[in-house]
């Protein structure tokens, strides 16, 4: 389902985009957002769609354990080498905005080890609304929320939702259970964003990540421009 508006443009980058060899650099996007929203969900769904054309590693974070990236290893979404969990051991947006060095290392160990790679996704673990990335770790960011944390929370704006590249509400098919109104979410979401994407997922449906992958897909195109 897609109640939002498209942006085609390319996503904010950061300045060092080359391998030490001087070749391009994979590109990194960033995937945040609240608890249980559906980010390894998206991750998942992403490699299984875009592998088959694209060299793709992931990096997951949680706080004192690795479940997400075992869960992406038990799920054999890519070769075991391509993915790396980081135990943040902190509140995740530490990690990912303020001392990004161990997420650095493993996007740099990553990249070294199966490079070239095309394109490193980083999911931050759970954390709450004012969760963004250093853009001197991604070259672009993905917020996912989902429809049953509340329709409010487009409203309720904060950085990941107002600023992110894009904005990913997931789980629209939970929307009658949990008495959600997505036009509202999108029309919410159109004020905070102005311009900027959003895109209503359920990846429990046909379409599932689709939507997410197209923008992905533009992201790279701009990306090797
Ligand atoms: N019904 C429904 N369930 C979903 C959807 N996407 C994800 N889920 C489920 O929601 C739960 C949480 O999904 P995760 O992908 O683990 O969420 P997360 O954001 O990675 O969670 P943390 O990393 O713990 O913050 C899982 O049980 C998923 O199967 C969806 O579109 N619809
Ligand atoms: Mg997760």
């Amino acid at each position: 389902m897609h109640l939002g508006h498209t942006h085609d443009g390319p996503a904010a980058v950061s300045a060092d985009a080359t391998r030490p060899d001087g070749t391009r650099r994979a590109l990194r996007i960033g995937l945040g957002g609240p608890v249980g929203s559906g980010k390894t969900a998206t991750v998942a769904a992403l490699c299984r769609e875009l592998r088959d054309r694209l060299s793709i590693a992931v990096v997951t974070n949680d706080i004192y354990t690795r479940e997400d990236a075992e869960f992406l290893l038990r799920n054999a979404v890519l070769p075991p080498e391509r993915i790396q969990g980081v135990e943040t051991g902190a509140c995740p947006h530490t990690a990912i905005r303020d001392d990004i060095s161990a997420n650095l290392e493993a996007v740099e160990d990553l990249e070294e080890a199966v490079g070239p790679l095309d394109l490193i996704l980083v999911e931050s673990g759970g954390d709450n609304l004012t969760a963004t990335f250093s853009k001197g770790l991604v070259d672009a960011q993905v917020f996912v929320i989902d429809v049953a944390g509340g329709d409010d929370i487009p409203r309720k704006g904060g950085p990941g939702v107002t600023t992110a590249d894009l904005l990913v509400i997931n789980k629209t098919d939970l929307a009658p259970h949990v008495g959600s109104d997505l036009q509202r979410m999108a029309r919410d979401a159109k004020e905070q964003r102005g311009e900027l994407p959003v895109l209503f997922t359920s990846l429990t449906s046909a379409e599932g990540v689709g939507p997410v992958a197209d923008w992905v897909r533009v992201q790279l195109a701009a990306w090797t421009a």
